[in-house]
C-alpha cells in the first residue's frame, strides 16, 4: 500500500496545501489505492517539502513525479487525447500556477500575520507542543524566505495581485465555456489549476486574489 504523506485536512479542504491536494486528486482519479499520513513538519520530508509517497521502502516526492510514477504504474495519461499543443499550453498553464500564482498565495497566507493566524492552526497543530513553536516559526521563515527569493515576495499586495489577475484571466480564457481547460474531462493541468484557485478562495481572510475569482462566473463554475 502506497503511503501518502500530506499536510492536515484545513479550511474545509481534504489538505491544506494545492500540492498535496493536486497529487491526492490524480492518486483517486487513476484508482491507486493509498494510505494518508497528515504531517505539519517537512523537515523530514526527501526535499524538505510536502508532499512524497512511500512505496515499500522508496519515496518519491514532489507532485510532478508523483504524475510520472502514477503514470508508469498504471496504463493513465493524464493528458490522454490531447493533441501536442495542448499539450504544450497544459504544461505553461501548469507552471503558470505552480510557480507564480503558488507563490502569491503563500504570501497571502503566510505572509498577512491576520492570515497567519489560522494557517498555523491549521498546519502545525499536530506537531508535539513542546517544539510546535520552534517548528512553525522555522517553517513560516523558510516560507516566506523562499517568495522572496522567488520575487514574488518583493512586491507590494497590490503588484502582486495585478500579476495574477492577468493569469486568472488567462485561465478563463482557456476555459472559455469548457467543464475543464482542455473539454468535457479533466487533464493534468486541471489537477494542478483546480487545488490553487481552491487555495485562493479558501484562504480563511478573503485577500484580492480569492475575492477576483468569487466575483467571477467562470471560474467559480471551474472550481
Ligand atoms: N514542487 C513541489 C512543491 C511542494 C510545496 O511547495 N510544498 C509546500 C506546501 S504547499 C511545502 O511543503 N512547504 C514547506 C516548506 O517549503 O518548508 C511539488 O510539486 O510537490
Amino acid at each position: 500500500m502506497i503511503k501518502f504523506t500530506v499536510y492536515p485536512a484545513a479550511f474545509e479542504e481534504p489538505t491544506a496545501s494545492p500540492f498535496c491536494m493536486k497529487s491526492l486528486c490524480m492518486l483517486q482519479a487513476a484508482g491507486v489505492p493509498f494510505e494518508i499520513i497528515e504531517t505539519g513538519d517537512p523537515r523530514k520530508a526527501p526535499k524538505g517539502k510536502l508532499l512524497f509517497i512511500q512505496v515499500d521502502d522508496m519515496e518519491v516526492p514532489d507532485s510532478e513525479q508523483i504524475r510520472s510514477f502514477i503514470e508508469t504504474i498504471t496504463d493513465v495519461d493524464f493528458d490522454e487525447g490531447l493533441s501536442e499543443r495542448d499539450r504544450g499550453i497544459s504544461r505553461a498553464l501548469i507552471r503558470m500556477v505552480e510557480e507564480h500564482i503558488y507563490f502569491s498565495i503563500v504570501a497571502d497566507r503566510w505572509g498577512e500575520d491576520d492570515n497567519w493566524e489560522y494557517v498555523k492552526a491549521a498546519f502545525f497543530n499536530e506537531i508535539p507542543g513542546f517544539i510546535r513553536g520552534f517548528v512553525k516559526g522555522h517553517i513560516r521563515k523558510q516560507a516566506l524566505a523562499q517568495v522572496r527569493g522567488q520575487g514574488t515576495g518583493l512586491h507590494s499586495p497590490e503588484e502582486r495581485f495585478d500579476r495574477v489577475r492577468r493569469d486568472l484571466i488567462a485561465i478563463r480564457e482557456v476555459l472559455g465555456d469548457k467543464p475543464f481547460l482542455f473539454g468535457d474531462k479533466a487533464t493534468a493541468a486541471d489537477f494542478s489549476v483546480v487545488p490553487m484557485l481552491r487555495a485562493a478562495i479558501v484562504t480563511p481572510v478573503e485577500k484580492a486574489t480569492g475575492r477576483f475569482i468569487k466575483q467571477d462566473k467562470v471560474l467559480m463554475a471551474y472550481v
